[in-house]
Formats: structure tokens, C-alpha cells, sequence
């Protein structure tokens, strides 16, 4: 296992010869685009526990605050752009025969950058919709949340269209990305502390099905133990020279 940026000559292989790529993103892909990540200092999560924000049962008991926080990062999409990281990762798609992308992420960064197909497994922060009748949420919601934001139909307490702790992910969306983590051949972790199940399991059903696994991260993840490369540094800087690597190496496999 290797861990710097400048690539071992076994990634250029696998990146040369690889007819099937995955990425696997965590909020550390949108860090430098000024999204705050759910462990770094600021980390909402190091005010309030996962349980007092990101729970259906949450919403309940302190409407005001989780529906204040998704409405926050909902309209911060407003300011924010995607960064070299998600640009690279829209590079891949002409790259790879088949390259799929998933993400953790709620924040569209993957779309505004132009990705095609984008498998989200925890929602997206953009759609609202009303907890008790699931009729969507046609407008924005408020900056400022002084009273539970409830459903204009029925009066229900309107939520975001993420996937809560102890809620089951997309079932389709899941199967997808098992499937692709089962199938590719080279697997890239880029950004998360693979803490959160089930998304954090696919880089390991992703090495053990024979895939090579690379980490891209600031630090080592939960993850990092089952790595075949760790790429410390920012996923901003890494991915575009990943994505130079891969041009190249494959320019020289084509005239060879
Ligand atoms: C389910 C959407 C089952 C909302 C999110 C034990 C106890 C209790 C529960 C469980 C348990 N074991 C498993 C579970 C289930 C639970 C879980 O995994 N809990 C964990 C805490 C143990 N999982 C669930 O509940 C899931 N559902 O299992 O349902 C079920 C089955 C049947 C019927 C009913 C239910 C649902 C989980 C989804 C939760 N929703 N998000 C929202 O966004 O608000 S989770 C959220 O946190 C993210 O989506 C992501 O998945 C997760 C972790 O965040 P990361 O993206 O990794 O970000 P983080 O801040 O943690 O880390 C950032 C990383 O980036 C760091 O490593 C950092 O070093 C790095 N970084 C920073 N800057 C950069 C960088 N890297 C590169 N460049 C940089 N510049
Ligand atoms: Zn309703």
C-alpha cells in the first residue's frame, strides 16, 4: 500500500488497462468548493450529534432546528460551485469504457458539474417534500425558520429528500452501486471517513471482488486499512492529476 500523490507505476497499469472505473464520493469531494463536512472542526456533527439532526424522529422533536439546517445548506447551493475534483470526475466519463459515480452526497455538485450519472445514495438536499403526505415542496424554503415549515395540503412537517439514519437507501440506487463495486476494476474512494453504512461498505465488497482500491483523503478513512493506494491531499488537487494519469497511460497503451 503506497500513500502519495505521485501514483505507484501499479495504479498507471490498472488505470491503463481498466475497462470499468467507479468513484465513490464523501462530502471531503465538495470541501473546497466551502461545503462543510460532517467531521472536520466546523462538522455540524461536532455541535450536534447525527441522531439530533439527521432523523426523522429529529424533525419531530426540534423542527425548527433540522429543518433550519437542510434549508441552510439547500440555499447555500445558491453560492457554491463544483470544484477540479468534480470537473475531473466529469473528465472520467470520456476516460473509461464504463465509469460509474456514486455519492453520499446531498449537495447536486456532481450534476452542476456536468456528470451524466450521478447514483445518489443519501438524496439530494434540493427537493422538499411533506413528511406526513409526500407531496412535494414547490418553493425554496425560508432563510430565516422561526416556525416549523409545514405542508400547504395537510399541515404535515416538511422535510428534505435525504436519507435519514435507520431509513433504507434507494433500493435501486444501492443495487446499483453494489453491483458496479461487485463488477469494476479499479475503485475509487475519494473524500469520506467510511464510517456510514451501507455506502461505506462498497470499497469492500469492491476489493474483495478483485478490484484495485484507491483512497483519496487528507487522512486515512475507516477505510484506509483495506486500500491498495492512499493518495493523501486534497481531492481538488489529486483528481485532475488522477485524470491526466489515466489520459496518458491510456494514450500510451492505445499506440503500443
Ligand atoms: C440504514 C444524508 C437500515 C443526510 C447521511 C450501528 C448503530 C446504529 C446504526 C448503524 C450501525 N451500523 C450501521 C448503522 C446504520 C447507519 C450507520 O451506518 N450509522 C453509522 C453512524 C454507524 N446507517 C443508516 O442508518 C443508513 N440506513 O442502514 O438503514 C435499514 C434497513 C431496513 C429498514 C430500515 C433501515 C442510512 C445512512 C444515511 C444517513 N444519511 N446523509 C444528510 O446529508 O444530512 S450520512 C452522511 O454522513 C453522509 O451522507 C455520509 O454518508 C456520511 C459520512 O459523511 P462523509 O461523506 O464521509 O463525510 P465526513 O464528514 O464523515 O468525512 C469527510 C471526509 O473527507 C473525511 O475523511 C475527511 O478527511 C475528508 N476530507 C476533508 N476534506 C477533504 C477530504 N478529502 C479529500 N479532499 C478534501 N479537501
Ligand atoms: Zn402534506
Amino acid at each position: 500500500m503506497t500513500t502519495s500523490i505521485d501514483f505507484t507505476d501499479e495504479l498507471g497499469r490498472r488505470l491503463a488497462a481498466a475497462k470499468h472505473v467507479v468513484a465513490s464520493t464523501g462530502a471531503g469531494a465538495s470541501a473546497e468548493s466551502g461545503v462543510p463536512t460532517f467531521r472536520d472542526l466546523e462538522g455540524y456533527w461536532s455541535r450536534y450529534s447525527p441522531e439530533e439532526l439527521a432523523t426523522q424522529a429529529a424533525l419531530v422533536r426540534n423542527p425548527i432546528l433540522v429543518q433550519s439546517w437542510y434549508a441552510e445548506r439547500a440555499n447555500r447551493l445558491k453560492s457554491i460551485v463544483p470544484n477540479p475534483c468534480h470537473n475531473s470526475l466529469v473528465e472520467m466519463e470520456e476516460i473509461f469504457p464504463r465509469f460509474d459515480l456514486i455519492t453520499q452526497n446531498v449537495d447536486n455538485l456532481h450534476q452542476e458539474a456536468g456528470s451524466t450519472n450521478v447514483v445518489e445514495l443519501h438524496g439530494n438536499v434540493r427537493r422538499f417534500y411533506c413528511s406526513e403526505c409526500g407531496s412535494d415542496r414547490k418553493n425554496a424554503m425560508p432563510d430565516e425558520i422561526e416556525t416549523a415549515v409545514c405542508c400547504e395540503a395537510c399541515g404535515g412537517l416538511i422535510r428534505p429528500d435525504v436519507v435519514w439514519f435507520g431509513e433504507i437507501l434507494p433500493q435501486e440506487n444501492i443495487r446499483y452501486a453494489c453491483e458496479a463495486a461487485r463488477a469494476c476494476d479499479v475503485f475509487l474512494s475519494i473524500g469520506t471517513s467510511s464510517v456510514v453504512y451501507p455506502a461505506a461498505g462498497l470499497a469492500e465488497i469492491a476489493g474483495s471482488s478483485g478490484a484495485f482500491c484507491v483512497e483519496v483523503n487528507i487522512e486515512g478513512s475507516a477505510a484506509a486499512a483495506i486500500m491498495d493506494e492512499l493518495c493523501i491531499g486534497p481531492a481538488g488537487r489529486i483528481l485532475p492529476a488522477l485524470a491526466k494519469l489515466a489520459k496518458t497511460v491510456r494514450r500510451a497503451n492505445t499506440k503500443s
